[in-house]
């Protein structure tokens, strides 16, 4: 994943026959979901990086709404992350993290439809660009957080997936690991009172094979963060 990002006058690189590619960025997290969700399958794929203020014309003739994360496969084209993580589990047999249960399977979409526009789309991105005094943006994203706390309290097993991690663990993982970020730069954080038990699945999460591969150290999400904070480029950050 760490390959400089392609910018608006840059040329299309070539795609192999057959090779699966994933476009996102570094600190893009719909793409880390893409990431995790092939890390856990362990497939093989490359990804290419744009730069997303100063997006590549050839990626906007391709992906038109122009966000990341975007999937090609010769003819093949998806976009909008669970879209690509349920074709892909799909399509890869191994380790199937969907559940098969048509009942379980509709209530962890319920439960991710609830949670993109309210933490990913909304909250999340509104603490990013705050202050540390701003306690209505820190609120909001704690608040966004609740129902989780619930599903996991009332589940009782060690992952929303049960006894591993699978779906629902990777969809919303990507946010969580961004949060001691936060701590360091304005001193948030998931108290054990409010959510014991997502700090628990957030310990054991840090174990899990797949989140070791795509994660980035906390130092280097404290940076792009402070950059994106300062509408400044942050997609190579570290690569220096
Ligand atoms: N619902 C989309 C959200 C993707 C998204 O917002 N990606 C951000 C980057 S993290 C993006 O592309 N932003 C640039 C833009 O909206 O122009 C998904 O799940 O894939």
């Amino acid at each position: 994943m760490d390959q400089r990002a392609y910018g608006g006058d840059s040329e299309f690189p070539p795609l192999e026959p057959g090779k699966l590619r994933l476009y996102g960025n570094r600190f893009c997290p719909f793409t880390e979901r893409v990431r995790l969700v092939l890390a856990a399958k362990g497939v093989e794929y490359e990804q290419v990086n744009i730069r997303l203020r100063d997006k590549p014309k050839w990626y906007l003739e391709k992906f038109p709404a122009g966000r990341t994360p975007g999937l090609e496969q010769d003819d093949h084209l998806l976009w909008e992350s669970i879209v690509i993580c349920e074709y892909l589990d799909e399509t890869f047999s191994q380790n199937v993290l969907f559940p098969k249960v048509p009942y379980d399977k509709a209530r962890i979409k319920l439960l991710v439809s609830a949670f993109d526009p309210v933490v990913p789309l909304g909250a999340y991105p509104a603490y990013c660009k705050s202050t540390a005094t701003d306690k209505e943006a820190e609120e909001a994203l704690l608040t966004g957080l609740e129902p989780l706390e619930a599903e996991i309290t009332q589940l009782g097993t060690p992952f929303f997936g049960g006894n591993k991690p699978r779906i629902l663990d990777f969809l919303v993982w990507p946010w969580f690991e961004r949060f001691p970020a936060f701590q360091e730069l304005s001193g948030f954080h998931l108290s054990d009172q409010r959510f014991p038990n997502l700090n628990r699945w957030m310990e054991r999460m840090y174990g899990q094979m797949a989140v070791q591969v795509c994660m980035h150290a906390t130092q280097l999400h404290v940076q792009a963060v402070q950059l994106y904070k300062d509408n400044k480029s942050f997609h190579d950050v570290g690569l220096d």
